[in-house]
């Protein structure tokens, strides 16, 4: 063992979901060895304990977790638990440090963002409960990293992570397990798998895009071997260092090849997509797209239905851009409803607490307390009991969702790749004018509220300010502005929409239609096109 002397990297600081940057930042000398350090450093070191380390099977996550074990066991670690080829989804990781009783892990992803030597590379710390840090831990991981002086690794070669089964790494014991196993247990124990067996069997077609990233082996083992859809149910299911080329972020724009088969002539019943790594999930019918926010509604409406929630929910939570729709459920139903910022350490204290089991976010993530991640194959296996168990179709169940609670018209909107200072002043002259907005009328909408979000956390009273721009108009539309946490290039401007429609007429329409005059009012009051000088967003979700 050696410590090897280093000075600081700037911008070493933890976003919305870890750290992230293009993948030759991350290949720099001691770039990722400051950043474990500090991460080691800022939970109070790793001596004597337990970690789990795995990831989405990207470029450089090899060479990564080799380096991170000899780095844990260089700072004393006992144990590392690494899904073997280092592969770990991000729910599976959080399973396997519940489960193990680990003290936290390390996963090597950027999650949705593209992969390969060009691209993305990331790196995140999960607690003891298998949730992402929160942040005064993230920010104890930046200022550590700021003054960082030397790290310790273990000398020698890369430690063998393709064998499964348990070896000594200089005293730390490095055991390598199926990445898939554990993980698939547990989703038999929350599902009905006869009933979803039983779909299959009467001639129910899905097709599943694992977008080549993490969830390919998973959604083979659950959907084709233990649930009986044919071979071939799903496709690009090879994790690959650089995903094949694909962007494996699930929504209409990136996952256009599944989009078309589903709304094509020849569309399967069912259709269902993944990111990079494994957290996020797309749900689509024959001909029918399900947003996001309707989708945690429906999921939260039905899930009573599936036997790991038989019981009934505890309560429910969202960050705050997700459309309400859960929100009319959480009301019909008598149960607790949070509103959190954006990104899923937000939500481990209200699981943790007992408050809520159900949680997602407007950006295709769903999740339970079955971990402390989102769960991108959870959510499609939900649905698939759900369709099994209600024998109607993705567009009867949204007509029939819409017909109880009314409909939540929602997109969202990104403007990718700004220039950091135009975004920034665009915000803060828009800060500036939030207390004069009220009353300001605007292609036919008059402003009631406007703020900056702030949330205070029910459980242990930590605050987080600054969670976006929120323009809330008479009659309950509103829209949000705020900056992603997760891009490695410029700013990017995400625009939330959102309009109500009671019902029962107009549950139908276009959604960019619907919400139109509320995009005219936006861009009177922001003037993103003025700023920007884009006519049009890049992404609309
Ligand atoms: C985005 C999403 C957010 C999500 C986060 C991590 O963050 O908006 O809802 O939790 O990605 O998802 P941002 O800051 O770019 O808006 V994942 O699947 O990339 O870990
Ligand atoms: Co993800």
């Amino acid at each position: 063992m050696t410590r090897t002397p280093t000075t600081p990297f700037e911008g070493q600081k933890p976003g919305t979901s870890g750290l992230r940057k293009k993948t030759r930042v991350f290949m720099q000398p001691n770039y990722l060895e400051n950043f474990v350090q500090a991460t080691f450093d800022a939970v109070g070191g790793v001596s004597g304990k337990t970690l789990v380390l795995g990831g989405d099977g990207r470029y450089f996550g090899r060479e990564a977790a080799a380096i991170i074990a000899r780095m844990a066991a260089a700072n004393g670690a006992a144990r590392l638990i690494v899904g073997q080829g280092g592969w770990l989804s991000t729910p599976a990781a959080s399973n396997l440090i519940r489960q193990r009783k680990a003290d936290g892990g390390i996963i090597l992803s950027a999650s949705h963002n593209p992969g390969g030597p060009d691209e993305d590379f990331g790196v995140k710390y999960n607690m003891a409960n298998g949730g992402p840090a929160p942040e005064a831990v993230t920010a104890a991981i930046h200022a550590r990293s700021q003054e960082i002086d030397g790290y310790l690794i273990l000398e020698g070669g890369a430690p063998d992570l393709e064998t499964q089964g348990t070896a000594d790494l200089g005293g730390m014991a490095i055991e390598v397990v199926d990445p898939v196993a554990a993980y698939a247990d547990l989703m038999e124990t929350l599902f009905d798998f006869d009933a979803i067996r039983g779909l299959f069997a009467s001639g129910f077609r899905m097709r599943m895009d694992s977008m080549n990233a993490i969830t390919g082996p998973y959604a083979v083992e659950l959907l084709e071997r233990r649930l009986g859809a044919p071979a071939g149910t799903v496709v690009h299911a090879t994790p690959l260092p650089d995903f094949g080329g694909m962007h494996p972020d699930p929504n209409p724009t990136w996952a256009h090849e599944l989009m078309a088969e589903m709304m094509g002539p020849a569309a399967p019943d069912f259709g269902a997509a993944s990111d990079g790594d494994g957290d996020r999930n797309m749900i689509l019918g024959r001909g029918v797209y399900v947003s996001p926010s309707d989708s945690l509604a429906v999921l939260a409406a039905n899930a009573h239905l599936c036997p790991g929630y038989a019981g009934g929910l505890k309560g429910v939570a969202r960050s705050m851009p997700t459309s309400a729709a859960v929100d009319r459920v959480a009301e019909a139903r008598g149960i607790e409803c949070h509103e959190t910022p954006t990104g899923w350490k937000f939500f481990g204290n209200l699981m943790d607490a007992g408050r809520v089991s159900l949680c997602g976010e407007e950006s295709f993530g769903t999740g339970s307390d079955h971990v402390r991640e989102k769960d991108g194959l959870w959510a499609v296996l939900m649905w698939l009991n759900i369709l099994a168990v209600r024998g109607q179709s993705v567009a009867e169940i949204m007509a029939d969702h819409w017909e109880e609670y009314g409909r939540n018209y929602y997109s969202r909107h990104d403007y990718e790749c700004l220039p950091n200072d135009i975004a920034d002043l665009m915000l803060s002259i828009l800060r500036g004018e939030l207390s004069g907005l009220p009353g300001r009328a605007e292609a036919g909408l008059v402003v009631a509220a406007a703020d900056e979000f702030a949330y205070t956390d029910p459980i242990d009273g930590s605050v987080s300010q600054g969670q976006g721009f929120r323009i809330l108009f008479e009659g309950g539309s509103r829209v949000v502005l705020r900056l992603s946490g997760t891009g490695t290039e410029g700013a990017t401007l995400r625009v939330y929409y959102e309009r109500y429609a009671p019902g029962p007429e107009g549950l139908d329409r276009d959604p960019q239609e619907a919400l139109s005059d509320l995009i005219r009012a936006t861009e009177a009051i922001v003037g993103i096109e003025g700023f920007t000088g884009r006519e049009d967003p890049d992404v609309i979700t």
